[in-house]
């Protein structure tokens, strides 16, 4: 809890600063509003719970250090190493709102984190314990920010916790913990791979107990056990989740008793099934129905902006994967697909390494369109065999798939598949890779829906 005579700074004005204002609000502690954006338009439906006088835009000043006791860090906001050090050597207290959430001591926490497959983990897991009647609920990166989930009595709060948000928080307390997997991603912000697989890593710290993903050895856990484990290979004992393939079909496994088969799923892609396997070893673990949450995920059809098929006329299937702002993600979402794919990338670039976007994208069947600030970037950085079309925005990206589409239709007539998967942030012309996916569905289905 905090306490002090100075008002507590909160540093971001997005959707984390005004969930914490609006606790420090309801509890009666005092605040002040940071944002370094300096020309942001406060949102109006802010104006009740947060005063005009209390908000402050700029640069964060040193200075600023010396009238408060408290900081809350927003996860986007990446503060310069010695504003950190000046807090910390004043002794005086820098927190996030995963934080104050854990000092609430709720019961049935699951923290879930991973470079990919965090929110579609966190989500089929959320669909699972409603399935099951369990009073659940999921924040955190997912979107809810976490202090929103201490208004609700719930049995069960699933916190799915990006690097951005492990990064500021101390020891999260938690009953269940699970890494999807880890690949570099941010590492504009975290400066090396070895640190961001260590702030992954902090969420195993007060965990009563792990899930991991055996097959990724970018987890290193000491002693860990592969009971409750998942990955995409045969389950090593009888308690762990994995993937059976017989005659040519993939099965759900727990140990060897193929619980699923793949023919019985919603969701697209190879990725999936792991993040089932991953969803099934945390519920195995809260000794909850298993057979019961089998029979739930059958009706689960799809997230959000990951693999979400949301048009399928005149033989083009348009698919939404926004959500892919890295290259694993982007090579996970092009190998689920059968046949020829017309694919969108573009953005911001993360990197300035597409080798193994590249290697993949040659074996298959897939026409290009590069569009957005990095369009040069991933032309000169990746070939192909089939066409590359270089455009401005998603708008005429969306027009070239779709012209292409009804050339190959006419010389071919066969399905195909249009995809956004970026590869890139949505930061070049978006507020966030949401607004970006919804854009593109919004423009597809005005058009061709
Ligand atoms: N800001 C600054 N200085 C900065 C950066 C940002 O003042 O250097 C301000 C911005 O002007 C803005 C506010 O901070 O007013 C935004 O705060 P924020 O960037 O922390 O974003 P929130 O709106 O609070 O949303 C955050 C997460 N965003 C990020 O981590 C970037 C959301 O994850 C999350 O859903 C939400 O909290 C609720 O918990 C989004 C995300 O993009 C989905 N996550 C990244 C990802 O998935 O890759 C990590």
């Amino acid at each position: 809890m905090i306490t002090s005579k100075l008002p507590t700074a909160i540093i971001g004005l997005g959707k984390t600063g005004i969930s914490v204002a609006k606790y420090f609000k309801k509890n009666g502690i005092e605040f002040m509003v940071y944002d370094t954006r300096k020309d942001l338009e406060i949102p109006i439906s802010i104006k009740n719970e947060i005063k005009e006088e209390n908000i402050i835009l700029g640069p964060l000043k040193n200075k600023l250090i010396l009238s408060h006791d408290n900081f809350v860090v927003s996860p986007g906001v990446c503060l310069e190493k010695d504003f950190i050090e000046n807090i910390e050597n004043q002794n005086k207290n820098i927190q996030t709102d995963i934080d104050i959430f854990d000092s609430y001591k709720r019961k049935n926490i699951i923290c879930i984190t991973g470079s990919n497959g965090k929110t579609s983990v966190t989500l089929i897991l959320e669909h699972m314990l409603k399935f099951l009647g369990k009073k659940v609920k999921a924040g955190g990166n997912v979107g809810t920010p976490v202090l929103e989930l201490l208004y609700h009595d719930y049995e069960y709060h699933i916190l799915e916790l990006s690097s951005f948000q492990l990064e500021m928080t101390k020891k999260i307390q938690c009953d269940v913990s699970l890494i999807t997997n880890i690949t570099p991603d941010h590492l504009d912000r975290h400066k090396s791979f070895e640190n961001y697989k260590k702030i992954k890593h902090k969420i195993f710290l007060n965990s009563n107990s792990i899930v991991i993903n055996r097959t990724d050895k970018n987890i290193n856990v000491k002693n860990a056990s592969l009971e409750n484990s998942f990955g995409c290979d045969t389950p090593p004992n009888k308690s762990s989740f994995g993937i059976i393939k017989q005659d040519g079909t993939n099965y759900i496994a727990k140990g060897s008793e193929k619980i699923l088969s793949e023919n019985e799923i919603k969701l697209i892609g190879g990725h999936n099934l792991e993040n089932i396997c991953a969803s099934l070893a945390v519920i195995n673990l809260l000794n909850l129905d298993l057979e019961k949450a089998v029979n739930g995920i059958k009706d689960f059809k799809s997230i959000n902006h990951r693999m979400e098929k949301f048009c399928d006329k005149n033989k083009i299937t348009w698919i939404n994967d926004s959500k892919s702002t890295n290259i694993e993600s982007t090579i996970s979402a092009v190998k689920s697909i059968p046949g020829k794919i017309i694919l969108i990338l573009g953005g911001r670039s993360k990197t300035n390494n597409y080798d193994k976007l590249q290697e993949v994208l040659q074996n298959k069947p897939v026409y290009l369109i590069l569009y957005g600030e990095c369009k040069n970037l991933l032309d000169e950085n990746i070939q192909t065999k089939k066409n590359k079309i270089l455009v401005e925005d998603i708008k005429s990206a969306i027009d070239e798939a779709y012209m292409i589409a009804k050339t190959i239709q006419k010389s071919e007539e066969r399905k195909i598949t249009i995809l956004l998967s970026p590869a890139c942030s949505s930061f070049d012309m978006y507020s966030s890779y949401e607004e970006r996916g919804d854009h593109f569905k919004s423009e597809v289905l005005r058009k061709h829906g």
